[in-house]
């Protein structure tokens, strides 16, 4: 059933913002609430445990909601197989967390207005510690499709992460993501990881990992206050 939700929620939200017509748009301009798209950080390369990353996303975002009005928060991933989506969607519906401001949405995070005529403001990358292209994953999703401007105005703020921290980087106006999706901010965070052949290997230790996620999304989020701002 939760499944089945997903997708209703999908279909939706793309009759809801569908832009009129899409072909020979070539820039994006809709005024809509200040959205964030994130994918859920660390359960996929870097092995976190679905059901502990669930209660922590929902914890999170409610708190966040708590804070601001005028914002909402968007789970992505690609696709309609996904547990943690289901997993998330279930949690937020026991907890009654508005789903006009929260939820969850099968797509990939480089072409929400294009696939799926959801707005977003800014999006978040599950990034590695060098903030480097590549390596798979949402990281070499997003960094191919910026293209090259995103590596250069990340490298000018920051040369690496530490786990549980964020970097906001503005996107110029020259990337395609900017262009083609009205993305104006790339929040790159770095998880916890639990994945023995990546660096800062946890070994399993999930009191850290609980806490260094809970940070994750702490500095995500504030992240986002901070372009709301
Ligand atoms: N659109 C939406 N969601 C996606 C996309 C996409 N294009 N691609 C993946 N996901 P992961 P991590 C979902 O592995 O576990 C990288 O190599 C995916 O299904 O990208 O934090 C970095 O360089 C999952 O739900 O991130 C790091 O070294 C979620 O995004 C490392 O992996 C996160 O999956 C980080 O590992």
């Amino acid at each position: 059933a939760s499944i089945a939700s997903v997708c209703d929620k999908e279909v939706e939200h793309r009759n809801r913002n569908l832009p009129h017509n899409l072909s020979g748009v070539s820039t994006v301009s809709v005024s809509d609430i200040p959205t964030l798209a994130f994918p859920s950080i660390s359960t996929a390369d870097f092995q976190f445990d679905i059901e502990k990353a669930s209660d922590i996303i929902v914890e999170k975002v409610e708190e966040f909601l708590s804070k601001v009005t005028n914002a909402r928060l968007v789970l992505v991933d690609l696709s309609h197989r996904s547990m943690i989506l289901s997993m998330v969607k279930a949690r937020a519906a026991l907890k009654h967390i508005d789903s006009d401001r929260f939820f969850t949405f099968v797509g990939d995070i480089t072409q929400l207005y294009t696939g799926g005529g959801l707005h977003c403001t800014a999006i978040a990358n599950a990034a590695n510690w060098r903030l480097k292209p590549g390596g798979g994953g949402v990281n070499a999703a997003i960094f191919n499709a910026a293209g090259p401007s995103l590596e250069t105005a990340t490298k000018e703020r920051a040369g690496s992460l530490s786990p549980g921290s964020a970097l906001v980087v503005p996107l110029p106006s020259s990337s395609p993501l900017h262009k083609n999706q009205g993305v104006t901010h790339v929040i790159h965070v770095l998880g916890p990881n639990m994945n023995p052949q990546r660096p800062n290997f946890l070994n399993n230790d999930y009191k850290k990992g609980c806490e260094v996620l809970h940070e994750t999304y702490s500095s995500l989020f504030n992240g986002f206050l901070s372009v709301l701002k």
